[in-house]
């Protein structure tokens, strides 16, 4: 019985086995992004270190396909709309990473949260390489509403 399944490179595949480049995926781009000396660092080039210091973890950077030194380019920032009573927040990404998991969190008071693993419907290709997926609030807005994007990367 298998008891997973991931991408791989041989053909028909190799089921439950580990597949080296599957789970190294955020660390080849780190090695794209970061010498030696930094990637020894966490708080610099690990998957929650913020190299740049924008507010946003690299694993954000990693999701956008973008050098984590530079700002998070604006069209990947998440972005929130308000759709017939409930918030719907729009999360930029690109399309290869097979190692991550976008989900969105809405909560009404910053502190619990209830998380969205599924997005609505077919997510937007812009024909670049990235899409958008769209996560739709669990709850009308009542007075306030707040959601957060999430990305996880799946352990190796
Ligand atoms: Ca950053």
């Amino acid at each position: 019985m298998v008891s997973g399944w991931a991408l791989s490179r041989q053909e028909g595949g190799n089921p439950n086995a580990a597949d080296v480049v599957f789970a190294s995926q955020f660390e080849g781009w780190q090695r794209e992004h970061f010498n030696e000396e930094q990637i020894a660092q966490t708080g610099v080039s690990g998957p929650l270190g913020d190299a740049d210091g924008d507010g946003f973890e690299n694993l954000w950077s990693y999701a956008a396909g973008q050098d984590p030194w530079k700002n998070l380019r604006a069209e990947f920032l998440p972005r929130a709309e308000m759709h017939a009573g409930r918030l719907r927040l729009f999360v930029r990404v690109r399309v290869d990473a097979v190692d991550l998991q976008i989900a969105a969190d809405f909560g009404e008071d910053l502190v619990s949260w209830s998380r969205v693993d599924q997005a609505m419907g077919a997510p937007v290709d812009h024909g670049d390489g990235t899409q958008t997926l769209v996560f739709e609030d669990v709850a009308e807005g009542g007075v306030r509403r707040f959601g957060r994007g999430q990305v996880i990367l799946s352990s190796p």
